[in-house]
């Protein structure tokens, strides 16, 4: 806290400093007399007059409390809504006048949406805690937004085969895991014994198809469409056993709708800390990618006709402490890219493989990116023949 003072006066006094720069005041042209003292520079960050911010986030992925602390001390009121993919989120976007001041797209997604200009330039200059961020980290985002300009992480992970041991072990019977954790769900042979407790995969084509095209060794993000007629092949053979598409995978797994399932990390965390916690006995895992984890670095935009840009960058900032990254990886098992947090996430979670993957795991994931406007149609017409069972 003492650390977040202190970088707030220093920004303080850069920016007021910068103010003098920017703008001399003009030599008079009669003599004046003395002007009055310099107001004190503000204590807090500068923001919108209507005390309003509307944020549009993924369920579950969000402390409990942080909204209330952010209302209390700047005295701003938070609508916060909630989206389950980014296909839901892109088409809010794109119908314009969405309402939102922050979203939070996958980093992949958001390029065509940076590309379209459906985003205006963070102000770096308003965010004090910016620093805190890991550069190595950034130059990954940088990778689909140059410089920076628009994307701020919020938090990472990646998508991975999640089990139940005790039933996956009971239905296959004896048969040993596969050495790729990804036959469980796209391999017949594995399938057709998950079945019967049940396969759950995530329900959007972005989700479903990069892993997929990776499965069948094409590229997660092809553009090609031969690509996607061997991965649709490959997915129409396990349909059958496919119990749910789930756009609410922590309940579902908490609540044994589905013994092995296509969901992300956290969240699959999150599920197994429930079942503990209602005094289940079974252990719910996510598996690390032997086969490859698909990573996702989810982010904070602000839309280009966002209402309350200060209060957005004043928010930005608040998430950028040192003490809120550490609660997200705390409580909802999440890593944030802010090496500030470092210090205050529990040991427990630092050693959770994962959460904080090991070099060897780390190499083996599929990183991140995105797929073109131009394979769209091909995207959500191998996913929707998939579903349907077409
Ligand atoms: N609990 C919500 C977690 C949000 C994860 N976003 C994942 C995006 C992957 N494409």
């Amino acid at each position: 806290m003492k650390k977040q003072v202190l970088a707030l006066a220093i920004a303080a006094v850069f920016l007021a400093a910068c103010g003098k720069k920017e703008e001399p005041a003009p030599a008079p042209a009669t003599p004046v007399a003395a002007a009055p003292a310099a107001p004190a520079a503000p204590a807090g960050p500068m923001l919108d007059d209507e005390k309003t911010l509307n944020i549009y986030n993924w369920p579950d992925y969000i402390p409990e409390g942080m909204i209330a602390a952010f209302e209390q001390e700047f005295g701003i009121k938070v609508n916060y809504n909630t989206f389950e993919n980014n296909e839901a989120l892109h088409a809010k976007l794109v119908a314009g006048n969405s309402g939102y001041d922050i979203v939070i797209p996958t980093a992949g997604f958001a390029k065509k949406q940076i590309d379209g200009g459906l985003y205006q330039p963070i102000d770096k200059s308003k965010i004090a805690n910016y620093g805190n961020l890991d550069p190595d980290f950034m130059a990954k985002i940088a990778g689909v937004d140059p410089e920076n300009k628009h994307l701020v992480p919020w938090a990472w992970g990646f998508t991975t085969v999640g089990i139940n041991k005790q039933k996956v072990e009971k239905a296959l019977g004896g048969m040993p895991m596969p050495e790729n954790a990804w036959d469980l769900v796209f391999k017949p042979e594995y399938s057709s014994k998950l079945r019967s407790c049940g396969i759950a995969y995530l329900d959007s084509p972005s989700e479903i198809l990069p892993v997929a095209l990776h499965y069948v060794g094409k590229p997660a993000y092809s553009e090609d469409p031969a690509d996607f007629k061997l991965a649709g092949e490959m997915l129409a053979k396990v349909r059958k056993d496919v119990r749910l598409f789930s756009s609410t995978m922590i309940d579902d797994i908490a609540s044994g709708k589905a013994c092995a399932f296509v969901g992300w990390s956290g969240d699959i965390n999150i599920a197994a800390d429930r079942v503990k916690e209602m005094g289940g006995k079974d252990e719910i895992v996510p598996l690390l990618p032997t086969g490859g984890g698909l990573v996702f670095i989810d982010t904070m935009a602000i839309p280009k006709d966002a209402k309350h840009v200060l209060n957005a960058h004043a928010f930005i900032d608040f998430y950028l402490r040192g003490s809120n990254g550490a609660l997200m990886a705390n409580e909802m098992n999440y890593p944030t890219g802010n090496k500030a947090a470092l210090a205050d996430i529990k040991d427990e979670i630092k050693g959770n493989a994962t959460i904080f993957l090991s070099p060897e795991d780390t190499a083996r994931l599929i990183p991140t990116g995105g797929f073109s406007n131009e394979i769209a149609s091909t995207l959500n017409d191998t996913y929707n023949a998939f579903k349907r069972g077409k």
